[in-house]
């Protein structure tokens, strides 16, 4: 069995919805099983900022699937979710990618793992902290929570807890 984390966003309402058919898609083949779920958060856009808001969440799961078909399922979640590629970081319906797989390090065709852009997200990093603080990925010789002490203040504070009522400050 294969041990990964995934990350889940979405920009377009409704935002929670598809979060919550995005978790059912992965486990409704069988090959997938959620462990651990993070909260969901909300979160401002990085990368290109006239967007609209963010849900954010992270997830652990077990599969027997490798990384690339693993990949390959995740994006056909996103493709029954009614994703469409579009402005590079722009919005979307449903956006799952891969962070870690097992302790790899590895870089084929189109995917690359851990993902390169991970430690300087606070929208992956916070959210991954709740789950799995002591995780240590190989390349970077350091837990979550150290890479989240590392996060400027300014990007810590535009990821908050997210409820149905409403954001709440973290
Ligand atoms: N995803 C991006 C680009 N920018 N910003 C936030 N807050 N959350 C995201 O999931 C996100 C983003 C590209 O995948
Ligand atoms: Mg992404
Ligand atoms: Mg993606």
């Amino acid at each position: 069995m294969n041990q990964a984390y995934l990350s889940l966003g979405t920009n377009i309402e409704p935002r929670e919805a598809y979060l919550t058919e995005a978790l059912e898609l992965l486990e409704a083949m069988g090959r997938v099983t959620i462990v651990q779920r993070s909260s969901i958060y909300e979160t401002a856009p990085v990368g290109y900022l006239e967007q609209a808001d963010f849900l954010n969440m992270v997830i652990e799961v077990d599969t027997p699937l490798s990384s690339m078909s693993l990949l390959e399922y995740c994006q056909s979640v996103e493709q029954q979710l009614g994703r469409k590629r579009g402005i590079r970081f722009g919005p979307r319906t449903i956006d799952l990618d891969i962070l870690t797989f097992n302790q790899e390090n590895s870089n084929v065709e189109r995917l690359i793992i851990p993902h390169p852009r991970m430690r300087e997200r606070a929208f992956v990093l916070i959210p991954l902290q709740e789950i799995a603080p002591q995780l240590i990925l190989p390349i970077w010789e350091k837990s979550i929570a150290e890479m989240v002490l590392d996060l400027p203040e300014t990007d810590i504070k535009d990821v908050r807890k997210w409820t149905q009522k409403g954001s709440v400050e973290e």
